[in-house]
């Protein structure tokens, strides 16, 4: 019975409206400095300024909702998440973050009432770094993390990062500006779906997060030698993509051999020139992302890995080239925050679980500038994401929404 809910149903209608946003007809893709992060940006606005928000771009590009507090200069209430995704993503991933408070706003908004506190919804440009490799640039450059040199980085079609965001309408030189000065924040809270079963396999509709895992994110380079399918002897070839095929092998037999304590991935893998079924691959590159909630096992388990590679590739004749696309430490939730987030689930009648989160998110960017907070909210379909399978109940968006809306009067 969706009557009494407040917030879900139209939650989940703007949802669907971003999710028909996209640069692949037939599935969502919404990467970084596009016209349909232009797009989806341009209702984000909207709806924050019909929720009595000051809104805009700012010189990254992410959208900014700002709603002043009753008491002036005490420090602001950040929360938000991202609005663009990974390729063939779902509609809630990220969003859900944005929406969530904008609808309390509203709803303080439409009550006429103001928090002592300012309340800033961020909807970050980019989180999950398709575009560009390097990801969470918008929270990196809110916390002062973003080093001049990302925009010199080139994407799939050679566009560096800067001139691309010049073409938005940002501006590389105002990024610095964007730093958000420790006093004036209280916390940075983002509501998230879970990307996992661990709140749909047991019950609950929300859960605080405990600490968000850690990551390390390579690009692999493979120079073997190109060569005729047909003529050259097994025991000559120095082929890229059978040494390739090893190195990934061996991403996934150490992480399994952790014992949980790792999770290793290879996303993407390609051929030069896309291959050809009748010549030997001489060039290959493929990308490694590995993530652990204990930084010193990511960091082991990361060179451990590169040096298999690099033998591996020594014992085929096959050049390696290992490139550190980027490191992020894990993160761990502020412990007031979290029981202030807890206090808000019992006070709406709900049980309590916490839990880690084994995806990154925007929030571990301001670990270090201010208190981090985060909740998840239940997932459908065995809590998958990162598919168009991703789904979040009526149910279960409203009652998050809710709760953050508890979490932030309770603040004041
Ligand atoms: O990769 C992640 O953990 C997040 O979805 N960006
Ligand atoms: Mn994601
Ligand atoms: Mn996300």
């Amino acid at each position: 019975m969706t009557a009494a809910l407040r917030f879900g149903p139209r939650i989940l209608e703007r949802a669907e409206t971003l999710g028909a946003i996209t640069e692949r007809p037939g599935m969502v893709a919404r990467s970084y400095l596009t016209p349909q992060h232009r797009e989806a940006g341009d209702h984000i606005r909207a709806w924050m300024r019909e929720a009595g928000m000051e809104a805009d771009y700012d010189a990254l590009g992410n959208v900014v909702g700002r709603y002043p507090g009753s008491r002036p200069g005490a420090p602001a209430i950040l929360t938000g998440s991202h609005m663009d995704s990974v390729i063939d993503a779902g509609k809630y991933d990220g969003l859900f973050g944005i929406l969530a408070p904008i609808a309390c706003v509203e709803e303080l908004h439409r009550a006429g009432r103001r928090l002592p506190f300012p309340i800033e919804v961020i909807a970050f440009g980019d989180e999950e770094g398709v575009r560009f490799g390097t990801s969470m640039m918008g929270s990196k450059a809110l916390t002062g993390k973003l080093d001049a040199s990302t925009f010199a980085i080139r994407d799939a079609a050679g566009v560096p990062l800067g001139d691309a965001l010049r073409a938005f309408g940002g501006d590389p030189e105002a990024v610095p500006s964007l730093k958000r000065d420790p006093k004036h924040v209280r916390v940075f809270v983002e509501t998230h779906i879970e990307q996992g079963p661990v709140l749909l396999d047991e019950g609950f509709a929300v859960g605080v997060v405990t600490a968000i895992a850690g990551s390390t994110r390579v690009r692999v380079a493979l120079r073997g030698e190109e060569g005729h399918a047909g003529t050259v002897p097994m025991a000559l070839r120095h082929d890229a993509l059978t040494a390739a095929a090893e190195m990934v092998l061996e991403v996934e037999r150490h992480c399994r051999a952790s014992a949980g304590r790792l999770v290793g991935t290879v996303g993407k893998l390609a051929v030069a020139a896309g291959g050809a079924i009748n010549v030997i691959p001489g060039r290959v590159e493929f990308t490694i992302d590995v993530r652990s909630g204990d930084d010193a096992a990511r960091r082991a388990a990361a060179g451990a890995i590169e040096a298999t590679c690099r033998a591996i590739a020594g014992a085929r004749g096959v050049a390696i080239e290992w490139n550190l696309l980027q490191e992020m430490a894990a993160a761990q939730c502020d412990a007031a925050e979290r029981a202030a987030l807890a206090r808000a689930i019992e006070a709406h009648g709900l049980p309590v679980r916490h839990l880690p989160s084994g995806a990154g998110h925007d929030t571990m960017q301001f670990a270090g500038l201010a208190p981090i907070a985060m909740m998840f909210v239940r997932c459908g379909n065995g809590g998958v994401s990162h598919s168009p399978r991703e789904t979040l109940s009526a149910e279960d968006a409203d009652i998050a929404t809710e709760v953050l809306l508890r979490y932030l009067e309770e603040l004041a």
